[in-house]
């Protein structure tokens, strides 16, 4: 009885004590919540740095709001120097939002601002600092909603996998670094040796042509990311530290991913599982099965995956420019691993890529003409209709269609292209 009421108390301050206090609820529909934005530190297993975090710790807490609800929070700011609280794609009053000198002045050190409105939506967001640099320095966390009526599809078990890139370098000096040379941080400069295979396989005048006109931009066409040599992480864990969430087989597990990167892009699978996509930026869609999907900054994808098999599964994710890749672990228990994915060679930008119309085709519309269904499609593009099946069509594919569709128009635009490029190539050794 003793040990009974002991616990009850251990409990209960337990519940007193944790981060975020749930301090008052008038029936279901109002819930207050304390944060405190605070220095600290992080540690990455390959590099250790001070950053800023919310409760002591980076990524912050899980915020659970429920829709219908109003939420009252509470942010104090532990730090020297001014923060912000934004809530990224909740539909609020602008004086809620968060952004210093446009919605409020932002909080001071050592004060305490109260956000206070009401929760209109369901599902997947996150909240991050919208001060100087202080989200790349760690002040994020996540936010779910849950839906006031049931959502239309079942789960039996949900985690938040929230990825970040974080760098050695403060955010503050990443930038200056990036306003003096835009490639500071790129690990995949073309070099010589890359220009002699190039022009051993496309020739040497071609090469030369291609290196000028990267030149003529100031780019190359491993320009893929901003700022490379980061750490990529899942909620706050590297490889080696390896984020571990547990199952059992047969389960329906929700997996909310969240990319709190300042510059990555991820491209996520879990080899041996097929992902359901169910929700994308908080909103419920047609179920999509996937293989791999790619998230952008400061998206979010809700994806159900269910494994059967009582093993481990990885969660992989690799950064667009393939610099850095972060796994986690979907396991039946503790301390089960599975094998985990050579990252893949990175892929090269092309012209098309940059909005040339070099090859007749500029990627941006062919972006809008592959998402397009039958229905939206002109029928007298003839090179539209056959684009109907061609979704996961190689861009080289396609574009040799395009070419096919129509061959004096596109050796005319490439023609011009090559003669800028020429004329360029001359006035600069002039
Ligand atoms: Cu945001």
């Amino acid at each position: 009885m003793n040990d009974k009421i002991s616990n009850l108390k251990a409990m209960f301050s337990a519940a007193v004590l944790g981060t975020v206090t749930m301090l008052s609820t008038v029936g279901a529909h109002a819930a207050t919540y304390d944060i405190t934005v605070d220095p600290v530190t992080i540690d990455t297993g390959t590099f250790v740095k001070s950053g800023i975090g919310y409760n002591g710790a980076s990524p912050g807490p899980v915020l659970r709001f429920k829709e219908g609800e109003d939420v009252i929070i509470n942010v104090t700011n532990n730090l020297k120097e001014t923060t912000s609280v934004h809530w990224h794609g909740l539909i609020l009053p602008f004086q809620m939002d968060g952004v210093p000198t446009i919605s409020y002045d932002g909080i001071e050190p050592g004060e305490t601002f109260t956000y206070s409105f009401p929760i209109s939506q369901s599902g997947t967001y996150w909240f991050h600092s919208h001060s100087g640099f202080q989200e790349p320095d760690g002040a994020y966390g996540a936010i779910i909603i849950e839906p006031e009526k049931r959502d239309p599809f079942r789960y039996d078990r949900e985690y938040v996998v929230q990825l970040t890139d974080a760098h050695p370098h403060a955010g503050s000096r990443i930038m200056r670094n990036l306003k003096m040379m835009p490639d500071y941080y790129n690990r995949q400069q073309q070099t010589f040796g890359d220009f002699l295979d190039d022009a051993e396989k496309n020739g040497m005048d071609a090469t030369i042509d291609d290196r000028m006109a990267w030149g003529d931009m100031r780019m190359m066409a491993t320009d893929i990311e901003d700022v490379q040599g980061f750490t990529a992480l899942i909620n706050g864990k590297s490889t080696d530290q390896n984020w571990t969430g547990i199952f059992e087989p047969g389960e329906r597990i929700r997996l909310r991913f969240i990319n709190s990167s300042a510059m990555a892009y991820y491209d996520i699978r879990i080899p041996g599982l097929q992902m359901t996509v169910v929700s994308a930026d908080g909103n419920n869609v047609q179920p999509v099965k996937v293989d791999e999907f790619r998230i952008a900054v400061a998206e979010t994808y809700d994806v159900i995956v269910r494994p059967k098999d009582n093993k481990a599964f990885t969660i992989f994710a690799e950064s667009m420019g393939r610099s850095a890749s972060v796994r986690g672990t979907l396991s039946p228990q503790d301390g089960m691993t599975a094998e985990v994915p050579e990252a893949r060679e990175p892929a090269l930008l092309t012209m098309a890529d940059m909005g040339m119309n070099m090859e007749g085709m500029d990627h941006s519309n062919m972006a809008g003409m592959m998402n397009m269904d039958q229905s939206s499609m002109d029928e007298d593009t003839p090179a539209m209709m056959d684009m109907e099946q061609s979704e996961t069509m190689e861009q080289s594919e396609t574009m040799e269609m395009a070419e096919n569709s129509c061959p004096m128009q596109i050796s005319r635009r490439k023609n011009r292209f090559m003669n800028t490029v020429r004329q360029r190539v001359k006035s600069n050794c002039a």
